[in-house]
């Protein structure tokens, strides 16, 4: 240790607190070897293993990613008394570090360690860190680490998920990151879509010091309340006659709401900006036929699919009718929340919430649930989870005096996690501080679905407006979403609306301005 703080400080000019510029940031001057890193202390916890190797001319082909060269140091660690093991992987770019850290979040159940999220953040120059949080990688399901022994929750390894280990990530993060360029990270992000959306959240919320920018995309926070909800549809479905509708019709009645609400924000772009102004009634398709292009049929739209498709747009309600939570909204692809018993998505998601965490019953037979039995769950999970998991903290007063920045972008037909569950979070937030663009704003992305995809406009520059609001003061008032089909629309600061200057190009940002209204 004593011979590495040594070469330290000769190796290396005096820092000055400026960013360093690419060409001019210091070579790593520790090897990249476990055993030299210097251990990171955490409260509570004792480190088990620190192992490194060096990757050179690397490629992620998922991601078009190539010729990465960086060290990448593993280290496991545990909470004594709790039999956990816990995994961070850091990568620490060997020829293009840019001095900044950056921790990257995951999806699901999963924390998620892997280089689709450390790629990105290295090919950039970032030191870049992920945690596993102690627990597995599936995505879809809690089973290999929910349960201490049968039925009997693991609170500890919950807690631990929902947010000890992101305290933790960036603390270990950051020392092997000093430790191996002899100097601290100038700048520290966070990145995160879905639960790493809500890591994001739930890290300015409780560790307000750990980053200077957050970027918590579509976040998977509030899940005691959103998770029980997403299987609102199921229960809507099977208290009416009826076979279940196909997945067809129900995408048809999303394309003619679409249709039908496109002109409202004055531009006919197949994207429905103006969610609050379409008052489509799917109970007027009833009768009509629509082609089923996966079977090749004409079908009828029936009325069974209409109610169950308004039940949720308007969000579940207890048995007498009092609105428990909210809907989804009408150009999200509703189909996956009523047929996809079984497939990957928002109903396996609350399916296995229910049977691990609500009933604590793995063989709960989700498919025969009652109205009342929805109701029963969906209280238990709030009473249960929602201190503990949800992240829904309004208060971010600790982060803005920490002088932290943070920005989220939903897309508004997210058909997993509605886009009114940020809206409601934002709105509580504003409530407690009408100041909370100066540190926290807010964008609707009209017409992307969960994270990325759909016909709408995806901010590609959202990390790039954080760094700049961050390290030079310039404060997003709009973002530059662009479509499959390289059309251009702004982005605008919540509530502000992108509104057509009715002469100028449609496909083109520039002539848009962000408005109240369109
Ligand atoms: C500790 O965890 C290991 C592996 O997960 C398990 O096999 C063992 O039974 C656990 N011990 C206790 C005391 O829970
Ligand atoms: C669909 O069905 C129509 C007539 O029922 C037929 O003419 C057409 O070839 C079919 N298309 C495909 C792709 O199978
Ligand atoms: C409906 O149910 C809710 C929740 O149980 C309760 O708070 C409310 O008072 C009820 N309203 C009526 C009209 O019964
Ligand atoms: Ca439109």
């Amino acid at each position: 240790m004593k011979l590495f703080r040594a070469g330290c400080l000769v190796l290396l000019p005096t820092f000055s607190t400026a960013l360093p510029s690419r060409d001019v940031s210091p070579a790593p001057v520790h090897a990249c070897s476990g055993p030299s890193f210097k251990q990171p202390e955490i409260a509570g916890a004792q480190i088990l293993s620190i192992t490194a190797r060096e990757f050179l001319a690397y490629s992620i082909p998922s991601i078009g990613l190539t010729n990465l060269n960086f060290c990448e140091v593993n280290v496991a660690y545990t909470h004594p008394g709790m039999n956990d093991t816990v995994q961070v992987q850091i990568w620490l770019p060997l020829n293009n570090y840019n001095s900044r850290f950056q921790g990257v979040g995951g999806g699901g159940y999963a924390a998620t360690l892997g280089e689709t999220g450390l790629g990105p953040a290295v090919a950039e120059g970032y030191a870049t860190a992920a945690t596993d949080s102690g627990t597995d990688s599936m995505v879809l399901t809690p089973a290999g680490w929910a349960f201490k022994s049968p039925g009997v929750v693991n609170y500890d390894l919950v807690r631990q998920w929902a947010y000890t280990s992101l305290n933790e990530l960036p603390i270990i993060g950051k020392a092997i990151t000093e430790s191996f360029y002899c100097s601290a990270p100038v700048y520290s992000y966070w990145t995160g879509c879905s639960n790493g959306g809500r890591q994001g959240l739930i890290t300015a919320q409780r560790y307000p010091e750990h980053y200077d920018g957050i970027l918590a995309n579509a976040p998977a926070m509030l899940a005691s309340d959103w998770l029980p909800a997403a299987f609102w549809g199921q229960i809507v479905a099977s208290s009416l006659p009826g076979p279940m509708p196909s997945a067809c019709e129900f995408d048809a009645i999303t394309a003619a709401s679409v249709k039908a609400c496109d002109g409202l924000d004055k531009v006919m772009d197949g994207v429905l900006s103006a969610l609050d102004l379409c008052t489509f009634n799917p109970q007027t398709l009833v009768g009509q036929s629509f082609h089923c292009s996966t079977t090749n049929t004409t079908q009828t739209f029936t009325s069974k699919a209409a109610t169950i498709v308004q039940k949720i747009w308007e969000g579940p309600t207890t048995p007498n009718g009092t609105s428990l939570w909210n809907g989804y909204s009408k150009d999200a692809a509703i189909a996956a929340l009523v047929t996809d018993i079984g497939q990957p998505g928002a109903i396996t998601l609350a399916t296995t919430w229910m049977q691990y965490f609500v009933t604590k019953n793995p063989s709960l037979d989700v498919s025969t649930m009652t109205l009342e039995q929805f109701y029963s769950y969906f209280t238990s999970s709030v009473a249960e989870y929602s201190e503990l998991a949800d992240g829904a903290d309004p208060n971010l007063s600790p982060f803005k005096h920490a002088g932290g920045k943070m920005l989220t972008w939903h897309g508004s037909a997210d058909s997993l996690i509605p886009v009114e569950n940020t809206i409601r979070y934002y709105r509580d937030v504003e409530k407690g501080d009408e100041d909370v663009r100066d540190y926290y704003r807010f964008f609707v992305a009209q017409g992307i679905a969960h994270c990325s995809g759909g016909a709408g406009y995806y901010p590609t520059g959202s990390f790039d407006a954080l760094v700049q609001w961050v390290e030079k003061g310039v404060e997003p008032e709009r973002l530059t979403g662009t479509s499959m089909t390289g059309r251009e629309q702004p982005l605008c600061v919540w509530p502000l609306v992108a509104r057509w200057d009715g002469v100028g190009d449609e496909g083109v940002a520039g002539s848009y301005s962000c408005a109240e209204t369109f």
